[in-house]
């Protein structure tokens, strides 16, 4: 089935939210409210530019501007549309699988029925029986205080039950047909981590606002650095106490390819980060930040890894492929256990990332050892959730973008964040 033809979501009952505009539940109107909200974006009228930043579309400013203008930028942007409409597809997704959420993240829930219930609904929307054809990009993180990153459950897992004074991160993917989209947010119940969510909420908006064709990474992540160390919180509950919230800068943004969900590129949430690189037309990338209460670097948890990916090839691959060359790489010798595990691995995920859970789902329970095997030999590579300082509290925001020829459009844009 070739899920750009003809989209399996069911129309959305709400006409009056923002994105109404922007769902793709058949493709023709969505790639005409598209082309009027990008029209908009080039000839901003107030009116007609709120129109298109609430579909998600940003005019290119300073340097960039003449691309809002261009009549040969505008037909290349109009050869894009397949490739536009298989993201589109999966951010329109991603918005109604967080909408369906929201009502069920709440205190006393577990998180593993929160994933369970997500990744459910994502299948439901974008592909039930094949996971390389549409439906979660990579596992769904449910992430808990200073723990930023990569944390779902594993099988046999003790139950993880939310407290009210939780700072989650709910950090989750979607694909049609590879086309990926990445977007997480952060959910607390209690006072003491509202200010820091806005921090981060706006050092990431600081981030989609400074990233553009051309735009070195390094300037993004000083405008993200700027934006979110200007915001001070107050951990004790008299108001005193007030400390600056810091980007952990060790994790950040980067771009996305097919079915990749690290395209190559890195995106820095501090100065001095990305060197002299530069972002490019076309590209998609996921802006996202990470602040913190704590120290501002995060460590592997080590011991409870629960996502893994084929690893990309390694040096030799790399330093092949830049000779110009590939290589079939060497086979590995491997148990028959492990064999069995990659097949199914391939056949199921391919390049796209997963977890324990998925692999038990797959019929695959007792994986432990071929697991370790293939991460022993680097077939795959393990992303440990990754924490600040035990009682440091973290927060997150993320929204995936493509640099179009004419705008900027944040794909993952919603009424909620
Ligand atoms: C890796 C493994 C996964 C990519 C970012 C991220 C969740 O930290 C270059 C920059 C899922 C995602 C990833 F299973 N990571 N975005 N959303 N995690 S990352 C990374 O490893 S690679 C950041
Ligand atoms: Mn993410
Ligand atoms: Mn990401």
């Amino acid at each position: 089935m070739d899920a750009s033809v003809k989209s399996p979501l069911p129309p959305r009952k709400v006409v009056k939210k923002r994105h109404a505009s922007a769902a793709c539940v058949t493709l023709t109107p969505a790639v005409a409210v598209a082309a009027a909200a990008a029209a908009a974006a080039a000839a901003p009228t107030p009116a007609v530019a709120a129109t298109a930043a609430a579909a998600g579309l940003c005019a290119y400013t300073d340097a960039n501007a003449y691309r809002t203008t261009d009549a040969e930028l505008a037909e290349r942007d109009r050869l894009s549309t397949p490739l536009l409409e298989r993201l589109r597809h999966a951010a329109e997704a991603h918005r109604r699988v967080r909408a369906a959420m929201r009502p069920h993240i709440r205190p006393g829930v577990t998180t593993l029925s929160v994933v369970e219930r997500l990744e459910a609904t994502s299948r439901a929307l974008l592909g039930a029986d094949d996971g390389l054809v549409g439906g979660p990009a990579f596992p769904t993180g449910v992430s808990l205080n200073a723990v930023a990153a990569h944390d779902t459950p594993n099988p046999g897992d003790a139950p993880v039950v939310l407290r009210r004074d939780d700072v989650v991160k709910v950090d989750f993917g979607t694909h049609v047909a590879g086309r990926i989209i990445d977007s997480a947010w952060t959910v607390t119940w209690s006072a003491r981590g509202r200010p820091l969510l806005a921090a981060v909420r706006a050092a990431t908006e600081a981030g989609i606002a400074a990233a553009g064709i051309d735009a070195r990474l390094s300037a993004v992540g000083g405008a993200i650095q700027e934006v979110m160390e200007s915001h001070e919180v107050h951990l004790r509950g008299d108001g005193g106490g007030a400390t600056r919230v810091r980007c952990v800068r060790n994790l950040g943004g980067h771009s996305i390819g097919p079915y990749r969900i690290h395209g190559g590129k890195i995106v820095p949430t501090v100065r001095g980060g990305g060197g002299r690189t530069r972002m490019e037309e076309g590209e998609v990338y996921a802006i996202e930040t990470f602040g913190t209460t704590g120290r501002g670097v995060c460590a592997e948890v080590p011991h409870r890894t629960s996502h893994y990916m084929r690893a990309s090839g390694g040096a030799a691959a790399a330093a092949a492929a830049a000779a110009g060359g590939w290589r079939r790489p060497k086979p590995r010798p491997r148990s028959a256990a492990a064999a069995d595990l990659l097949a199914t691995i391939d056949a199921r995920h391919g390049t796209l990332a997963f977890c324990r859970r998925w692999l038990a789902r797959a019929g695959a329970v007792d994986h432990g050892a071929a697991l370790a095997e293939l991460t022993a030999d680097g077939t795959l590579d393990a992303y440990p959730p990754l924490a600040d300082v035990a009682g440091a509290l973290t927060a997150q925001f993320e929204h995936t973008l493509v640099l179009r020829p004419t705008c900027k459009e944040v794909l993952s844009r919603g009424d909620d964040y």
